[in-house]
């Protein structure tokens, strides 16, 4: 039950240091929180045999809906990867929807059962369909953002993906092409040490990602991306000097896999046990929580309420998609070959 005192109404004035309200605070705990509680389910329904597949964002829940705040859901446009259950909830999704989705449901709004979970897109919500090939977003974000720019519509273009993801092609070509016509295009980068069972140093040379920026022209920075005030602090100046017609930016934020690289990976084969204690003890969720309850922003009831409201969400949400129909096996080929 949440107290009287968790339903006040927040303020929507910036806080001093923060330069969020309480009320934009209350948002980016509950969706961090949201996104961690789901993508706990949908492990333990993989475990149960009722999920096929599931690939999750633990770690990166602070970089991903500090950046997606920064944005305006509705006018912008999202060019995610499969990490990015945090900023698609940012941008819109339910509860409901997550489970649809990872349980192949044909009404998931993504992709009506017919793609692998965690493969988003919703043209309502200007989120970009994507490609189970890594980084073919970004040229569709460098597309997009060249049309806004033409049509003179004030629109701005997130494209993610992982660090390891940006050691193809289409990401430099993105880059290359966005820079040299100043396109509103950002390009967020959620560096979480390792791309499946290779670590970073083994994914590039330089010391990470915002340096291979430079070689474009391209403005990069690195932001601790652990901590989701200061991802949007980083985040929302470089979206409003894109949206002026500022051009491009890059952004790096530095997070942690908490979990192995999906549900079909056994981390400990590669992974030092150590190393993963080390950057859970920096959990973006928990260490969110203390930095508002220690600055007075929230009493501790108030943030046990969002907890207990989150996970009644999730428990409905799950026991309501599993009711849900799946898609017919007959239409499996629909859309694939032309009929007659
Ligand atoms: C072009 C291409 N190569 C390989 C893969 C297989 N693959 C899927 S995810 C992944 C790791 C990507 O690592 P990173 O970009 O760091 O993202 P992370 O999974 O760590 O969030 C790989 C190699 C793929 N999907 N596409
Ligand atoms: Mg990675």
């Amino acid at each position: 039950m949440t107290s009287a005192r968790a339903n006040r109404s927040r303020s929507k004035q910036p806080i001093e240091d923060y330069l969020l309200s309480e009320e934009q605070l209350e948002e980016m705990y509950y969706r961090m929180l949201l996104s961690r509680r789901l993508n706990e389910r949908m492990i333990a329904m993989n475990r149960q045999g009722r999920a096929a597949f599931v690939i999750a964002g633990a770690g990166q829940e602070a970089a991903q809906v500090g950046a997606a705040m920064a944005l305006q859901p509705g006018v912008d446009y999202l060019a995610p990867y499969y990490r990015d259950l945090g900023m698609n909830l940012v941008f819109g999704m339910n509860a409901r929807e997550a489970m649809l989705n990872v349980l192949g449901k044909i009404d998931d709004p993504n992709g009506g059962g017919r793609q692998m979970p965690s493969h988003w897109g919703n043209r309502e919500r200007h989120i970009v369909s994507q490609s189970s090939v890594v980084a073919t977003q970004f040229l569709h974000a460098a597309g997009i953002a060249l049309g806004a720019k033409l049509r003179q519509d004030p629109v701005v273009v997130m494209a993610t993906c992982g660090e390891g993801s940006t050691s193809r092609g289409d990401f430099h070509e993105a880059l290359n092409f966005a820079t040299i016509h100043r396109l509103p295009v950002i390009f967020f980068i959620e560096n979480n040490g390792y791309a499946i069972s290779e670590r970073t140093d083994k994914e590039m040379a330089t010391a990470g990602v915002a340096q291979r920026a430079r070689g474009y022209g391209l403005r990069g920075i690195v932001v601790d991306g652990m901590d989701g005030i200061a991802v949007y602090q980083a985040v929302r100046p470089a979206v409003d000097q894109a949206r002026r017609g500022g051009g491009p930016f890059l952004i790096e934020a530095r997070c942690y896999r908490l979990w192995p690289h999906s549900s079909d990976d056994d981390d400990t084969r590669y992974r030092p046990r150590k190393e993963l204690e080390e950057w859970a003890a920096k959990d973006p969720i928990k260490l969110f929580r203390e930095r508002v309850e220690r600055d007075g922003i929230f009493p501790r009831e108030d943030l046990d309420a969002i907890e207990a409201r989150v996970d009644e969400e999730v428990r409905e949400a799950a026991a309501w998609a599993q009711q849900q129909p799946d898609p017919k096996p007959e239409d499996a080929l629909g859309f694939v070959y032309k009929e007659g």
